[in-house]
């Protein structure tokens, strides 16, 4: 849990943002940076988020969908996520605030909560698909040495640098 948002938490968040649109996905959560705070950040459809402490309080239905994960690149899965769910989350103005999502806003908030309980996409696959996948990424892996996936990041104007993912 994040007892208290800190300048550290937000600078924390302002990374995140900067290396999910370099790797181009809509959500992002702190261990797929190698922290362990309780923070994950979004941009679905324009709208951005940066939740910490998040927490689904309310789900309804179940709709089946394909996912990837920014982790586990060129790897994709079919995964039944509750269609609408509401997350009670703390922003980064220290505020309590919830947030209601369907269709892919709910799917990404399942997602990215689910990378906070160190929980992947994969873990829902049947086992046969799972064992498929992850013979995939058995031959992928060798393009990301020691699990590390590195994204160019645009920092002030020409000065570019790597972030690692
Ligand atoms: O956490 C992550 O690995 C990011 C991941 C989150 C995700 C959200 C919703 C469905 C699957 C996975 C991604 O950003 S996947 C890539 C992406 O950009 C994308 C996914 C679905 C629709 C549109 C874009
Ligand atoms: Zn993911």
């Amino acid at each position: 849990m994040v007892e208290s948002v800190t300048d550290d938490i937000r600078a924390l968040i302002s990374d995140m943002f900067e290396t999910m649109y370099a790797a181009e996905g809509i959500g992002l959560a702190a261990p797929q940076v190698g922290r362990t705070e309780r923070v994950t950040v979004m941009d679905v459809e324009g709208a951005k988020y940066a939740l910490i402490n998040p927490e689904i309080v309310a789900h309804q239905g179940t709709v089946r969908g394909e996912e990837g994960c920014l982790s586990i690149p060129d790897i994709f899965g079919e995964v039944d996520r509750a269609t609408s769910v509401t997350v009670r989350a703390v922003d980064e103005n220290g505020r309590d605030i919830e947030v209601e999502g369907s269709e892919l806003l709910a799917r990404c908030l399942q997602h990215e909560i689910d990378h906070l309980h160190g929980k992947l996409f994969l873990d829902y696959l049947s086992v046969l698909k799972r064992r498929a996948a992850l013979a995939k990424w058995d031959k992928f892996k060798a393009d990301y040495p020691g699990y590390i996936r590195k994204v160019a990041l645009e920092r002030h104007g020409a000065h570019h640098s790597e972030g690692e993912l």
